[in-house]
């Protein structure tokens, strides 16, 4: 998961020939030629004074497309998080996590290292929800031992957990016990455009319940850098100083949001296409013998599967370095399991090659394997 050149994703790329399908993420996208222009002819002043046409024409779109009153242009997910948690708590309150949320996992502890905030993990469900028993219990401050809990984080599409999308029912369900002790809930929704389509419901239903959201113009909308996050006009008024704070003021960045304009105008649809080209991924995956997948459960564009040799040990390692190789690469999840990702830029063809490339793969990392216990 990690992007330093020293990491597994980084060195698996470095493996590839030029021409390789990227399924690592869908981090890897580029923009448009319609973005490119619109990046080119934007307007722009100096949006730390609030003079930036285009990236206010963004923000006043982005509130409305998840129904609040106020959204901010942030450079990345992880800032936008980052400034919720400080908008939300104050220092030293506890933030209520899943143990397998992006916040928890791969955003360098910044609740901690940047409010003071601790975070609480309790257990991710597979569908991307939490342990109902274990929310309730996670709530504190009524002890004078006790923290306060300032925030609880949910997570949708659920990266790690294959990209589960949660129906506003299932995010009603999670939000309703800490709004019945008062505390406010933020929601990670890196990808909330593929569970909105995935679900077939705007994308304000599933904001709606949550007090602040983040969602990604990167990724699946394919804006080359940005990341919007919403809530209340009062909240983002304090979450633009903790932009700043974080050094996020970035001036004349109406060339970015430009990108970001046409991500929600148009490049929200067609994320069916990528999670149709997901689910043949996985059931083309199922059909190799070695492979582990359950097709039947791809939700939108993140897919995860294992490869075991056939004394049923793990070849993940092995695969993922084969498939670099011959050109196709994947990346990797906390458990260990290979994760691959669909997004703009990946054909029907590409899916069909790269099913061709994890055949031989898969033959090659537990052939590997065979000789080595011979
Ligand atoms: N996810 C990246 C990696 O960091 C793992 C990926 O390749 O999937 N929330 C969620 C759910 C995310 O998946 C990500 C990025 C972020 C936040 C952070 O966004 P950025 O990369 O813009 O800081």
């Amino acid at each position: 998961m990690k992007s330093d050149p020293d990491s597994y994703e980084s060195q698996v790329g470095a493996l590839a020939p030029a021409n390789a399908i990227d399924l690592r993420s869908d981090t890897v996208t580029h923009p448009t030629p319609a973005m490119r222009e619109a990046m080119y002819r934007a307007e722009v002043g100096d949006d730390v004074y609030g003079e930036d046409p285009t990236i206010n024409r963004l923000e006043e779109l982005a509130a409305e497309k998840v129904g609040k009153e106020a959204a901010l242009f942030v450079p990345t997910g992880t800032m936008g998080n980052a400034i919720a948690v400080l908008t939300h708590c104050r220092r030293g309150d506890e933030i209520i996590v899943g143990d397998r949320a992006h916040v928890y996992l791969y955003e360098v502890g910044g609740s901690a290292r940047l409010n003071g905030s601790p975070a609480r993990a309790i257990p991710t469900l597979p569908d991307g929800s939490l342990d109902p028993a274990r929310l309730r219990a996670a709530f504190l401050g009524d002890d004078v031992h006790e923290a306060r809990t300032g925030l609880l984080c949910l997570e949708n599409t659920h990266n790690m957990c294959g990209g589960q999308a949660l129906s506003p029912e299932a995010l009603h369900a999670l939000a309703a016990p800490a709004h019945e002790r008062g505390v406010p809930v933020h929601l990670d929704g890196a990808r909330l455009f593929n569970a909105a389509v995935s679900l077939g419901v705007p994308a304000s239903a599933l904001a709606a319940e949550v007090d602040s959201v983040m969602f990604c113009l990167s990724k699946g909308l394919s804006a080359p850098v940005g990341s919007m996050l919403a809530g209340s006009r009062a909240f983002i008024t304090e979450a633009r100083r903790g932009r700043k704070l974080l050094g996020g003021g970035m001036r004349q960045a109406g060339i970015l949001a430009a990108a970001g304009i046409l991500a929600l105008t148009e490049m929200v649809d067609r994320l069916t296409e990528d999670h149709a080209n997901a689910r043949r991924l996985a059931q083309g995956l199922a059909e190799i013998p070695g492979v582990q997948v359950a097709p039947e459960s791809v939700q939108t564009n993140i897919l995860f599967f294992d490869v075991l040799d056939d004394a049923g040990q793990p070849r993940n390692e092995a695969f993922t370095h084969a498939a670099a190789a011959l050109g196709a690469l994947f990346s990797g999840g906390d458990l260990g399991a290979i994760r691959a990702v669909t997004h703009y830029g990946i054909s029907d063809a590409d899916v069909e090659r790269a099913l061709q490339i994890a055949r031989a793969a898969v033959a090659r990392a537990t052939a590997t394997a065979t000789s080595a216990r011979h």
